[in-house]
């Protein structure tokens, strides 16, 4: 039976090692939650680290631990020693990545030791993880720790379903190209068939790193790979809104918590909540929290900072600096600005309980968030789910994820300190049924929109894609050795090969006039069309004039103008539809008027089409104007006998009965071939390959969908492959006893 596999660096339960032995403690909150019902009822295993590095416990504890873990909590101990966890967590997880991701871009360090330790204990994790799966297996793997996992697993398992959820920012293209192994990355990633972000921004950001270092454009936001499609979306990860908006004054509270409830009847609570994290924006706040004090001074004795901060990352030098820093902005406003019965910030560094929490929530007026970047931000949902009187209000920074869904907060800029004291003031004074009003639809979002919706939403996605894997075979495993294709390449007594020019035997150029065929290709077509067995057809979108010019010497056929024009070898041109061009004059001008907005586009203008080409444009501009202008084309030649199509970076409007299925027909009807060949890189060839009879071999060059059987990766290999033909071509023809 197919089951469901969860990766993550961290398992949901934590084991430890102390005096009386190993001990373990389940988390809370987030992904655990999130997942917790799948992987309670489920056939599903998480795995990933324990939390105690190999070389701190024995090989019995070790066992035990994995024991332990696969018994009691269907996970799977991914075993790191404590050099791993140094050079790949502390290294470049959280030294690289962490700051790139969060634009923090002085603070990356980029050491190749860190990296080859980030690749290694990828590579640890797929090595723990491979023998567990099996075919119709859905792999969920999560977060920046774990980003060359999907492509380890593609490799080796084509056919599974793998998922991949980035919980931090991904960054615009600006900043992510500074990293170093870059297109590495994102070749990790690709492995995946869905890959999911908290926010569309992510998303946008994510397809223009991909377009712009592997090539690779989205339809949709799919991409279609050689071996299989990727999506990408946004899901925005949610809480668990019953448990923070419908517990009622939760039964575990610490007398910390119920204290401040007590102490903070007479003033006004603001609370904040972070990990300790130079991304939380925590210095900043403080000091906006200052300038509130000094700018509104009738909210002196009457209002208070709670800032509850969890320890993280300890032992960091950066991390401990934070605090210090924090430690003294806090001392400098109460010094400034405390009296003997008042004290304007308090300040706990720990992490308290879930329950806790809720109290902390619900009394307080304001939540503070003002990360400087922040994946999503589950705190402002958890405050928001908390004050289930919908008397609360939030002020937090355009800069979380979270603000892209929460937009009936008050949304600051985290660095203008000006804007945060407003902010704190208009939250504080905020009419209650203004205060209603907001909240109660942030609350319909967040009740609908929960952890549980997220994580089923996700999955839902990831198994419901289709299988879009391309069955199409690669034809270098063919043409390696003496294999059937060769074989009946040899075996034919009349064969006919029709070859695509642009694209297909020269590589794209920067215009069409600078595709003329190099010396090479002239030698290789003639020895080709030197065997008398062969017909050679170069079947092209060209117009005539210009494939004579080039091509018109060689003893080959040419169909110019997708197939509009035939001339056999040494002959007239042969026009093989009537048609009339009257269309163009109102096609002409609505081309012209993009070719003026689109810098880098041209018109090309042939005897039965025009056609934009905007291979030399700006990428993000000429998608847009590309996508207007076919819309514009479609809808003024809906009563025309024109079609417009799309070919690879050109959009063409041309009488509908050319193409070059039409051409491929009229040489096909004019011989008997026991040998028929195609090659072609864009959708016009399509219409060629679906002509060719039964049992002919079409490849395409590239790796869009296809009607070919086979497919090749560039115009070096076809060269390649019509190099390997006159070979066989010379040892069929040469007597027994002549080859040497
Ligand atoms: P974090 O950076 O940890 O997570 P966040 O989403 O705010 O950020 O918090 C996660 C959880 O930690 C919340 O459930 C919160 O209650 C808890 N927490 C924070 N401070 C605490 C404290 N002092 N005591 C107790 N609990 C505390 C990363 C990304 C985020 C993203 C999440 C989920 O950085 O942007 O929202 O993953 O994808």
């Amino acid at each position: 039976m197919s089951k469901t596999i969860f990766v993550s660096n961290r398992l949901p339960v934590t084991a430890m090692k102390n005096e009386s032995g190993l001990d373990y403690k389940e988390s809370i909150g987030g992904l655990a939650t999130g997942l917790k019902n799948y992987h309670q009822q489920g056939d599903t295993i998480w795995a990933g680290w324990s939390g105690v590095a190999q070389d701190d416990i024995n090989e019995e504890e070790q066992a035990s631990i994995a024991a332990t873990l696969k018994d009691t909590y269907k996970c799977l101990d991914v075993p790191l020693t404590a050099e791993d966890i140094e050079m790949y967590y502390h290294g470049f997880c959280n030294e690289t990545i962490w700051p790139l991701f969060h634009y923090f871009t002085s603070a990356v360090e980029y050491k190749t030791e860190t990296w080859e330790a980030y690749r290694r204990v990828n590579r640890k994790f797929f090595d723990a993880v491979d023998p567990l799966i099996e075919e119709g297996d859905t792999i969920w793997i999560h977060d920046y720790q774990l980003m060359l996992l999907p492509q380890m697993i593609r490799d080796k398992h084509p056919d599974v379903k793998i998922g991949f959820f980035l919980h931090i920012p991904f960054p615009s293209f600006e900043i992510y190209r500074q990293m170093i192994w870059r297109e590495e990355i994102l070749q990790g990633l690709m492995g995946a068939n869905l890959i999911g972000f908290h926010t569309y921004d992510y998303v946008r950001h994510f397809l223009s790193s991909v377009r712009r270092l592997l090539g690779h454009e989205h339809s949709l936001y799919k991409m279609q790979l050689e071996s299989h499609v990727v999506q990408v979306d946004a899901f925005p990860m949610g809480i668990d809104y019953d448990y923070f908006a419908k517990t009622p004054t939760p039964a575990k509270v610490t007398q910390e918590a119920l204290d401040f409830v007590d102490t903070t009847r007479d003033v006004r609570n603001i609370v904040s909540v972070d990990r300790l994290d130079y991304t939380k924006g925590i210095p900043d706040r403080i000091k906006a929290f200052k300038h509130f004090l000094a700018k509104y001074p009738e909210y002196h004795e009457k209002v208070r900072l709670n800032l509850i901060i969890a320890p993280s990352r300890v032992g960091i030098e950066k991390y401990d600096e934070l605090k210090r820093e924090i430690e003294v902005l806090v001392s400098e406003v109460n010094g400034e600005f405390g009296t003997f019965n008042w004290m304007p910030v308090w300040f706990f560094f720990r992490t308290v309980s879930q329950d806790d929490l809720i109290v902390f929530y619900r009394h307080s007026d304001v939540l503070l968030v003002t990360p400087l970047r922040d994946g999503m931000n589950l705190v402002a949902k958890e405050y928001i789910a908390s004050r289930n009187d919908y008397k609360g209000m939030l002020v937090m920074s355009e800069t979380a994820g979270a603000a892209s869904e929460l937009g009936e907060a008050v949304i600051v800029n985290t660095n203008d300190h000006e804007a945060i004291a407003d902010g704190i003031k208009l939250a504080l004074e905020m009419p209650e049924d203004e205060k209603v009003e907001r909240n109660k639809s942030m609350h319909r979002r967040l009740s609908r929109y929960n952890v549980n919706f997220w994580a089923k939403e996700f999955l839902n996605t990831l198994q419901g894609s289709p299988d879009e894997r391309i069955h199409t075979e690669p034809l270098n495993r063919l043409t390696s050795g003496a294999s059937e294709f060769e074989r009946s390449y040899r075996d034919a007594q009349s064969r006919v090969l029709f070859l695509d020019y642009d694209g297909t035997l020269v590589g794209f150029k920067p215009t069409p006039e600078q595709a003329r065929p190099d010396a090479e290709l002239k030698q290789l077509l003639a020895k080709l069309a030197s065997d008398p067995k062969n017909t050679v057809v170069i079947i092209t979108g060209r117009d005539r004039y210009i494939a004579e010019k080039w091509l018109g010497d060689l003893n080959v056929y040419i169909v110019a103008s997708h197939g509009l024009w035939l001339r056999t070898p040494g002959d007239e041109w042969l026009m093989t539809i009537n048609i009339d061009g009257d269309w163009k004059d109102s096609i002409r001008p609505i081309m012209e008027t993009y070719t003026d907005r689109t810098p880098g586009s041209l018109i090309e203008e042939k005897d039965f089409s025009l056609a934009w080409h905007y291979r030399q444009s700006e990428p993000d501009i000429a998608g847009v104007k590309r996508n207007e202008l076919r819309e514009a084309l479609m809808s003024i030649t809906q009563s025309m006998t024109v079609g417009v199509l799309d070919g690879n970076k050109v959009i063409e409007v041309k009488d509908s009965r050319v193409n070059k299925g039409h051409g491929a027909h009229q040489v096909l009807s004019r011989g008997k071939y026991d040998f028929v060949f195609g090659v072609g890189d864009d959708r016009t060839d399509e219409d060629m390959f679906n002509a060719l009879p039964e049992g002919s071999y079409s490849v395409k060059i590239g790796k869009e969908p296809t009607a070919a059987k086979f497919r090749l990766k560039s115009s070096r290999d076809v060269r390649a492959l019509l190099k390997r033909f006159t070979e066989a071509s010379e040892e069929t023809s040469a007597k027994p006893g002549e080859s040497s």
